[in-house]
């Protein structure tokens, strides 16, 4: 079983890529593929299908626009519970101390909140986005 996990570009620009993979090994999951990149628009398109029209969903392109990101198959039973358990919730500041967003990030008044990765919520969408990112 692999889920897509993105190291965003706030990750990325802070030099967290390590510490990131590492939580993650340390779990037991192993990384299957790896690829570091600016994203088009055309597959960030894709990737936040489900936000088009909400709000945040223009800063959370550009925010996604701004720099390389580190996509990661990770692979493991169950992991695509497992890496959003590692991750925690979406708001870095009310997100559990121990998780990835707890521990390393916060809000930094921005218009979309920058939480350092992603993770597919779904068997559905972490088929669907892996095949994005790794076709
Ligand atoms: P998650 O990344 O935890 O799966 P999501 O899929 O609901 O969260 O949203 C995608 C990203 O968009 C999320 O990581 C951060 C941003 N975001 C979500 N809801 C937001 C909101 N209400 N205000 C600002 N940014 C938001
Ligand atoms: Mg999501």
């Amino acid at each position: 079983m692999q889920t897509l996990v993105l190291c965003k570009p706030d990750a990325v620009r802070r030099n967290l890529i390590g510490e990131i993979i590492r939580r993650c090994e340390q779990k037991g999951y192993v990384v299957a593929k790896l690829a570091k990149l600016v994203p088009s628009r055309q597959l960030l398109a894709q990737h936040y299908l489900e936000h088009e029209g909400k709000p945040f969903y223009e800063p959370l392109m550009e925010f996604m626009l701004s720099g390389e990101v580190v996509a990661i198959a990770l692979e493991g039973e169950r992991v695509i519970e497992g890496f959003r358990a590692l991750a925690g919730s979406t708001e870095p500041t009310l997100a559990a101390p121990g998780t990835i967003r707890g521990d390393l990030g916060r809000d930094w008044g921005t218009k979309v909140v920058q939480n350092l990765v992603h993770g597919s919520d779904s068997d559905e969408s972490a088929a669907r986005e892996l095949a994005l990112w790794f076709s």
